[in-house]
């Protein structure tokens, strides 16, 4: 078994920080990813029209000046093939390549009490015996397809958009059907309507989709933002997504009917999710939610020629912002072509899949070409596969099998030496996913330093402080109207999964000053041994 001091679980984002940072701490630390390539969900998701919704450059490191002064995003939105490319970069420029095992998946883990380390199979059949083991799996890394009657007699071609072939697919003539209209439904079939004969979109539940703008980054906007980058960095995490923009920090309902109309319209032309930023009670008052619910609504009816699909694609059956608004461009102009059609599934129910084609209860719908973009077992999903063990008779998965539980999503009582970057209870979802990551990794090396400082072998947080956190998590939940969304914040998104809300709801900000006050303090809410 390789003899190491931490062994990270991913080549992600969050993996290759890790990474670069044990490296700078002059520990041994080595990467294992079970896909092909570095970047995570960025190498699986190789959907046409996959892109970021954050904008890029606010969706990438801040830890090194350089690298953000110096790398050149050409999009206010990156593509996932600039984002690979910003990885790779990242790779070589830190020297991290060598640290890297790819096509390597974790098996099973367990914590040995004797020599205190995880000793740790892989499929590879190479084993690890290290001090720290990090999982950064990431939230949206086990697909969900759904079971439905017949799928595995259809005679065409099959595709999820997370598990999609390296080679590229041409849709030209096809008769394709997409079932999911989440973000990434909403993507693939703005992307695929131009090419596809026929197009049936499957839509289950109707999305808020903004307009996300996209646009060449010109050399004055990349300028104006890099002369002031640190600022709105710092800036952007006292805002509750961790986002930088114009947070209005007033109830939608604190001003008049018209002056609310003009601030969303100009919020509107601006782009991205500027408008989930004007005014502070959008998730927590409906009445402020439902203001800002019609305006959308209202540009969804002024898009779609035909007003039945119109009807049918109108959300409104939970509260906007309480699962993960969508951007788009060109989704609702798709629906004006004559090659796309939609299925509303709440009124006309798939009944079977044959070889040829879909059966709903209305009609019979020729299809050459499955695309599902049915999202994720999110969060908790990326740890059901590997059997995890610590000092409980269950392993991680079965522990969590009524909703996880942790300290800050980092670490879990029961599992010493065992941190997680970005877990349940980390406002991973509802943040600059690479901010939040930069931070918790920063959190993780800064214990794991602590440990070996205090010459601790061990160290996991405090059952009562997790506890504590668990409790907390529910009751900012509570507070708020994420749980009138299914989704998979929540875990409704997968049948049988708990129905907790698995997102710190607190804001980046207090999650950040709860952080920081556990170090400041010296841990005190973990044990060390
Ligand atoms: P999401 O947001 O979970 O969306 C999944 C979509 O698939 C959503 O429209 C679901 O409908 C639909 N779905 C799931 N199961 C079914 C079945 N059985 N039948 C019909 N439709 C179904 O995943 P995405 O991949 O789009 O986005 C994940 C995140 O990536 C996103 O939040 C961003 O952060 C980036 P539902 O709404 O549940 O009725």
């Amino acid at each position: 078994m390789k003899p190491l001091d931490v062994l990270i679980v991913g080549a992600g984002f969050a993996g290759l920080y890790m990474l670069h940072r044990m490296k700078l701490a002059g520990r041994s630390a080595q990467i294992v990813d079970e896909s092909g390539g570095v970047g995570g969900v960025w190498y699986k998701n190789r959907y046409p029209g996959a892109r970021c919704d954050v904008e890029s450059l606010q969706y990438s490191y801040s830890f090194d000046n350089d690298l953000q002064q110096e790398w050149r995003w050409t999009e206010r939105y990156a593509s996932r093939a600039e984002i690979l490319s910003y990885i790779e970069h990242v790779v070589e420029r830190f020297g991290l390549r060598d640290g890297i095992r790819l096509n390597t998946s974790v098996e099973a883990a367990d914590f040995d009490f004797k020599t205190k380390r995880w000793l740790v199979r892989t499929t590879t059949g190479e084993g690890f015996s290290a001090q720290f083991l990090v999982l950064a799996t990431g939230s949206l890394t086990m697909p969900n397809v759904p079971d439905i009657t017949g799928l595995d007699s259809f005679a065409g071609k099959v595709l999820h958009t997370a598990q999609w072939p390296q080679e590229p697919i041409d849709f030209t003539g096809k008769k394709v059907a997409v079932v999911g209209t989440g973000s990434t439904g909403i993507q693939v079939i703005s992307e695929v309507a131009k090419y596809a004969a026929d197009l049936t979109v499957f839509q289950r539940t109707a999305n808020y989709a903004l307009p996300m703008r996209n646009q060449p980054l010109t050399p004055e906007m990349d300028r104006e933002w890099k002369a002031n980058y640190l600022e709105r960095r710092s800036r952007a995490r006292e805002l509750p997504t961790g986002v930088f923009g114009d947070f209005n920090d007033v109830s939608a309902l604190s001003v008049t009917d018209d002056e609310r109309r003009q601030e969303y319209e100009r919020r509107w032309a601006l782009g991205g999710f500027q408008i989930m930023m004007a005014y502070n009670d959008f998730l927590t008052n409906q009445k402020a939610n439902d203001t800002i619910a019609e305006f959308v609504r209202s540009k969804i009816r002024a898009r779609v020629h035909d007003p039945e699909t119109a009807r049918k694609l109108l959300p409104n059956e939970f509260p906007i912002g309480t699962k993960r608004v969508c951007l788009e461009d060109s989704y609702y102009d798709a629906f004006n072509r004559p090659n796309v059609h939609l299925v509303a599934l709440k009124e006309e129910p798939i009944v079977e899949i044959f070889p040829n084609g879909i059966r709903t209860s209305q009609k019979f719908v020729e299809v050459d070409t499955f695309i599902f973009a049915t999202g994720f077992d999110a969060i908790t999903g990326s740890v059901a596969k590997v059997n995890i063990r610590g000092a409980l008779a269950e392993n991680l998965s079965q522990h969590w099998k009524g909703g996880p539980r942790s300290l800050f999503g980092l670490g879990v009582s029961g599992f010493p030496n065992l941190f997680l970057v970005s877990g349940p209870g980390s406002p991973i979802g509802r943040s600059n996913a690479v901010t939040s990551i930069e931070q918790n990794v920063g959190f993780i090396a800064d214990i794991i330093s602590f440990a070996g400082d205090h010459g601790y072998s061990t160290v996991e947080p405090s059952s009562e402080a997790q506890d504590r956190w668990v409790e907390n998590l529910a009751e900012l939940a509570h507070r708020t109207l994420y749980m009138k969304a299914k989704s998979w914040w929540n875990g409704s998104n997968i049948e049988g999964k708990a129905r907790v809300f698995m997102i710190y709801a607190g804001g980046v900000p207090s999650y950040l000053a709860a952080c920081n006050e556990e170090k400041d303090s010296g841990f005190p809410n973990y044990i060390f041994g």
